[in-house]
């Protein structure tokens, strides 16, 4: 079936016929986890209709904008720090990394137990199905963990790619080793949009990129009422589109998304009972359409109302101070809030374990699921930890590692049901 933006992925250079069966699959798969929930917010509709729009009209936009001078930067982690590439007039999007589809052709150039995240996105290079990865006048890399800085030297054969390295540990030559990376990525920003990085659209941009973070945060604080006004899943997708939705937009639809919660919670209403057993994920990022998990949470009778993750609490936790009037001032609350990210790629990394046992102490859950995709050794690894300092706070926690394929969703819902009933 022919759409309107045919001619544009054609010029985009996708592979049009993998691609409109990969659209077909999301369609079908958004139906089934998010359409047919019953008591959706009337303010859901603003994220469907991004949603449904994900290669059509934000692409269209971002072309649009490139006409006219634009440059897009792609990222796959929340260390990118976005007030640089929008200060410099750019736009910034993630490259999602949630799909299964480009899998074999990634297995060609990538060993098999690499993580789901990382063959995805060099698999939907490969396989020429993303129009965002396309977009790109760079894709920004990151040094966090081994297979995501290795394949990105597969991935620069077939991109514009930028690697900023990432400390290991927080010590203050680590600080030092990032603020030089900030600023070789300041450089780099400017040179690529051909703008210069001056204070006051950095503090104009600080404020953008706080501000999106400051609602996100009332989401989050409103979602932690009883009974829960807003399921799991929704705030996911809300948390997901932020990366590649225009920021300012997003901000005001989340904003009234907000009042319609609050006006749900103040007459006492709420998406599921508030009896139902409340969880907390805690792990590794869910993109754009990895959304197994709390679909097979929320369908065994307990609701996910927070999520320790890079798509989620991580990446909003912590603003920039915005105080700071002089470049250097700006740019050192840029450096110390990015420091401040608890990765599972830092070593030691103890104030996750922090943290966490806090998040899941003012949220008042029933317990935590941990969730690790299959070869991720830091989180996998963090995951005792994680256990360990959850059990002294008797809080129980049940550990998954998984992928993006649906082989094992039977398995999964039997786990996560048996921990739901030993819970609650
Ligand atoms: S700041 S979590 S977005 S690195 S799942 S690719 S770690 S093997 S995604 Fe991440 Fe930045 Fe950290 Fe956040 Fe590697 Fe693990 Fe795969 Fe991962």
């Amino acid at each position: 079936m022919s759409t309107p933006y045919d001619a544009m992925w054609e010029k985009l250079n996708l592979d049009l016929d993998a691609h409109a069966g990969l659209l077909q699959v999301l369609g079908k798969f958004y139906g089934d986890i998010y359409l047919s929930q019953s008591g959706r917010l009337k303010g859901m509709e603003y994220l469907d209709f991004v949603l449904s729009e994900v290669h059509g009209l934000r692409i269209k936009e971002l072309q649009d904008a490139k006409a006219r001078g634009k440059k897009v930067i792609g990222t796959f982690c929340v260390f990118v720090p976005e007030e640089l590439v929008l200060a410099a007039g750019g736009i910034q999007v993630g490259l999602c990394a949630g799909a299964e589809a480009g899998k074999d052709a990634a297995e060609k150039v990538l060993p098999r137990n690499t993580c789901a995240l990382i063959k995805s996105f060099v698999g939907f290079k490969l396989s020429r199905l993303c129009p965002f990865i396309e977009s790109c006048d760079l894709v920004v890399g990151e040094t966090t963990c081994d297979g995501k800085k290795k394949a990105y030297e597969i991935f620069s054969d077939h991109a514009p790619v930028y690697v900023m390295e990432i400390p290991q540990m927080k010590n203050s030559c680590d600080r030092e080793l990032w603020r030089a990376e900030v600023l070789r990525f300041k450089d780099r920003v400017e040179q690529v949009t051909g703008n210069s990085v001056t204070a006051p659209k950095l503090r104009e941009a600080i404020r953008l990129v706080n501000d999106r973070r400051r609602v996100l945060q009332r989401l989050n604080r409103l979602r932690a009422a009883s009974p829960v006004p807003i399921s799991g899943r929704d705030v996911l997708l809300i948390n997901q589109i932020g990366f590649y939705d225009d920021p300012v937009r997003f901000t005001e639809n989340i904003e009234k998304l907000c009042d319609e919660i609050e006006g749900r919670v103040k007459a006492g209403e709420g998406v599921v009972s508030g009896e139902t057993p409340r969880l907390m994920l805690s792990g590794c990022p869910m993109a754009v359409p990895n959304w197994k998990l709390p679909y097979i949470v929320e369908s065994s009778g307990a609701v996910i109302v927070g999520e320790e993750s890079c798509i989620g609490t991580r990446n909003i936790r912590d603003l920039v101070d915005e105080s700071g009037e002089s470049m250097d001032e700006l740019l050192n609350a840029i450096i110390d809030r990015y420091m401040r990210i608890d990765c599972a790629c830092f070593t030691p990394n103890t104030e996750r374990m922090d943290n966490i046992v806090k998040m899941a102490r003012d949220l008042n859950v029933n317990g935590v699921i941990h969730y690790g995709l299959s070869f991720c050794q830091p989180y996998a690894i963090e995951a005792f930890k994680v256990e360990k300092a959850l059990k002294a706070a008797s809080i129980p926690m049940l550990s998954i590692e998984t992928d993006y394929s649906m082989e094992d969703v039977e398995q999964l819902k039997t786990r996560v049901e048996a921990f739901v009933e030993m819970i609650y």
